[in-house]
């Protein structure tokens, strides 16, 4: 079984790459990036020197590179993490957001169609759904919840998953789809809340907290979501949309607390900042259908998860340090500067 990860240099990809390399050792793993600002090559120094597993630098988006891919490589199945990720950068410039989510993925289902893979997987998100109201506690995300996205990175992925449905049912593609909600764990780009609020909480940094904090995340440890594409792209039914999400919603102000405890810092570190444009309220998945038909649950709960990921940062600072530099170090002045 020969798979192609995409965007196996960033976070969620990474952390697949990991988990599929030593799981299977008899499957080739290619991990096809495009190193952007995301992607770095450091994550997957415990795998690289695996007979398994391959690297290759190219971009989604680049339809004759693709094709000579497809062509050369003959992959059985497709899993496509490849995508700008962040919503902040989505809404400072959504075009890129367009070529890779959307180009990107056309240009990957191009490809599936013509060198007929046996499985497309696209992973979504749940912010293709838009967002729930804080005072109804009862609602949560299902597979048949209407897509009502509210940022340019939201409409990129949901653009992206009703392309993959239409090659489905227009071409009969075996497509598979996954929506997860806000993942956390190793490896984790320092640019999203939880890694954001470690590493400056580590300086004694103040942490920029939107609005007044009460949004919520529903928060999934990376690899309860590996295991579930895992089982998906095995026992997934070809057509089928899974939600993907472990019951774990938290206030951003309530994991800002977490962070600052367990490190020891004060809460006077805290600072609020500007409300991003569009903030979602709530997220809140329903994984009934991946439950009963998979057999999927997760393994951690967010305080146990958490503790293992602080720990993780920990002890893995020349990882995030080299980030905290450079390109990012620009953007984050960009970004805070004046708030
Ligand atoms: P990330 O930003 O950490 O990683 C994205 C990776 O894609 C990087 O390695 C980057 O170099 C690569 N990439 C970007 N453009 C590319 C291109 N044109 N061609 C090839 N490679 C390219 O993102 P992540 O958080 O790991 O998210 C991975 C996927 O999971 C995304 O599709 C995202 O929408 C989805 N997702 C993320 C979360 C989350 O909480 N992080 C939750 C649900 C779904
Ligand atoms: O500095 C910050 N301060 C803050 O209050 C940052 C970076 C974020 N926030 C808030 C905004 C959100 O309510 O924290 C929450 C989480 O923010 P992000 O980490 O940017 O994640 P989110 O916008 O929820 O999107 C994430 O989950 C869904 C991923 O980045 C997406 O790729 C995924 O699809």
């Amino acid at each position: 079984m020969k798979i192609l990860v995409t965007g196996g240099a960033g976070f969620i990809g990474g952390n697949f790459v990991h988990h599929m390399v030593n799981k299977y050792p008899d499957y080739e793993i290619v991990n096809l990036d495009l190193l952007t600002y995301a992607g770095n090559l450091e994550t997957l120094k415990p795998v690289e020197d695996k007979p398994n597993y391959k690297f290759v630098k190219g971009d989604i988006a680049d339809r004759e590179f693709i094709m000579d891919l497809f062509e050369k490589e003959k992959f059985d199945i497709v899993v496509n993490f490849a995508a700008e990720s962040h919503v902040d950068r989505s809404i400072e410039d959504p075009s890129i957001f367009v070529k890779t989510n959307v180009e990107g993925t056309v240009v990957l289902l191009d490809a599936a169609k013509k060198y007929g893979v046996k499985r497309y997987h696209q992973v979504s998100t749940d912010e293709v759904y838009g967002d729930l109201p804080l005072d109804r506690p009862d609602l949560f995300f299902t597979e048949t919840t209407p897509l009502h996205t509210s940022s340019p990175y939201s409409s990129s992925k949901a653009s992206a998953d009703l392309f993959v449905l239409a090659y489905h049912r227009t071409f009969g593609l075996p497509v598979t789809i996954s929506r997860c909600s806000n993942n956390y764990g190793p490896y984790h780009f320092p640019e999203k809340l939880i890694p954001l609020m470690i590493s400056r909480a580590l300086a004694d940094e103040e942490l920029p907290v939107y609005g007044k904090g009460e949004n919520v995340r529903d928060w999934l440890h990376v690899s309860d979501h590996c295991e579930a594409i895992d089982l998906i792209i095995h026992k997934g039914k070809v057509g089928e949309v899974y939600n993907v999400g472990g019951h774990n919603e938290r206030t951003n102000l309530e994991v800002v607390k977490t962070i600052l405890k367990a490190l020891d810092k004060p809460e006077s570190l805290i600072k609020f900042v500007t409300d991003r444009p569009g903030h979602d309220m709530r997220y809140a998945i329903d994984p009934t259908k991946l439950e009963t038909e998979l057999g999927w649950e997760p393994k951690y709960n967010f305080d146990t998860g958490i503790a293992q990921t602080i720990e993780w940062y920990l002890n893995n600072k020349e990882w995030w340090q080299n980030i905290l530099s450079g390109e990012y170090a620009n953007y984050f002045d960009k970004m805070y500067g004046n708030r």
